[in-house]
């Protein structure tokens, strides 16, 4: 029997990884790669951000082609589609994982997993739900959603899982960008309805440091609501539990309009949603709650 004293321990060798895009968020990837030692070749347009990330044990290649040769794994983080077009036009991605982490539409990503298999490589897409500072600081919370081939993901998981947390959403390439820009958009949402909240008390003697806490505070109460929209779109029965039916709340929207007009706030924002909910109780939904407003929603 061979004795196993003396012998090394047993290191596992980490896959490369190579980086094409050294923005904001491409330098805050490849840093993280980097901090783990995983070996990372880069590229980036403009030189210098990737000469930048040498001195921390990057390899750089002088081109995307270099740089792609470099490793199976390629993580693309660009401006956006069109940057992703001109840099891999004409670089040889046969037998190449090509990950894209460039915000995109579903439809561009559809469209470019089915261009990746043409060409010889495999796809998977991603939709960042991070800032840069979240990048390779996982209490952060930051995940990024794939979408693609499971067989792919599962491949990769490990060292995708590096930067941020991993979410993977299904084999349609499409779902990483849907479901990124479908929490983005509610973001924004609520964006807005801080904006007019704000804009109410905006020429009151009332700190809007002292509201922040008491909206933040609303917020998270009201969050509960998006399961039980949830559940009634999957039972299409939007009459269940329902405390606050649209009738009522309906009732009340003038007095959110007059409030805006008196205090010289435009109901640009606010006015489009209320129409909604209008037409939705005209349709016959009063004891509903505001889970109708999404059928009127789609075209
Ligand atoms: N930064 C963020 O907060 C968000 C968080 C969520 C996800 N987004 C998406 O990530 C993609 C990259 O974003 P970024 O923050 O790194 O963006 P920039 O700092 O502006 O860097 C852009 C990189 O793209 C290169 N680039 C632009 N156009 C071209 C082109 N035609 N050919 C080749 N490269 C191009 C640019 O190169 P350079 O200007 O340094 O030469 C940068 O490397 C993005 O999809 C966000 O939506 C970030």
């Amino acid at each position: 029997m061979t004795s196993l004293i003396g012998m090394e321990p047993n290191t596992v060798e980490k896959p490369s990884v190579t980086m094409l895009g050294l923005g904001a968020m491409g330098t805050a990837l490849a840093r993280a790669w980097l901090a783990a030692g995983y070996p990372l070749t880069v590229w980036n347009r403009t030189p210098a951000r990737a000469a930048a990330l040498a001195p921390e044990g990057a390899r750089v290649a002088d081109s995307a082609a270099q740089a792609v040769a470099a490793s199976t794994l390629v993580v693309i983080c660009l401006l956006d589609d069109t940057s992703v077009d001109e840099v891999l036009a004409g670089v040889d991605v046969v037998g190449r994982d090509l990950v894209n982490l460039t915000t995109s539409t579903p439809a561009q990503a559809r469209a470019r997993a089915a261009g990746a298999r043409r060409r010889g490589a495999r796809y998977l897409d991603g939709g960042i739900m991070a800032v840069p500072p979240m990048i390779g600081a996982k209490e952060a919370g930051g995940y990024v959603f794939y979408s693609g081939s499971r067989e792919l993901f599962d491949r990769h998981q490990e060292t995708l899982g590096v930067p941020a947390g991993t979410t993977y959403v299904g084999e349609d390439a499409g779902f990483a960008a849907l479901h990124d820009v479908a929490l983005l958009s509610a973001m924004y949402g609520m964006f807005a309805g801080t904006a007019h909240a704000f804009a109410l008390i905006r020429r009151e003697d009332i700190d809007p440091a002292a509201l922040a806490p008491l909206l933040a505070d609303w917020l998270v109460a009201m969050i509960p609501a998006v399961h039980q929209t949830a559940d009634q779109l999957r039972s299409g029965d939007y009459t269940t539990g329902v405390v606050s039916p649209l009738a009522m709340q309906v009732a009340g929207t003038p007095t959110f309009l007059r409030t805006a007009e008196q205090q010289g706030v435009s109901p640009e924002l606010l006015g489009p949603y209320f129409d909604l909910m209008r037409r939705r109780l005209a349709e016959g939904g009063g004891e509903e709650d505001l889970t109708g407003v999404i059928d009127l929603l789609l075209r």
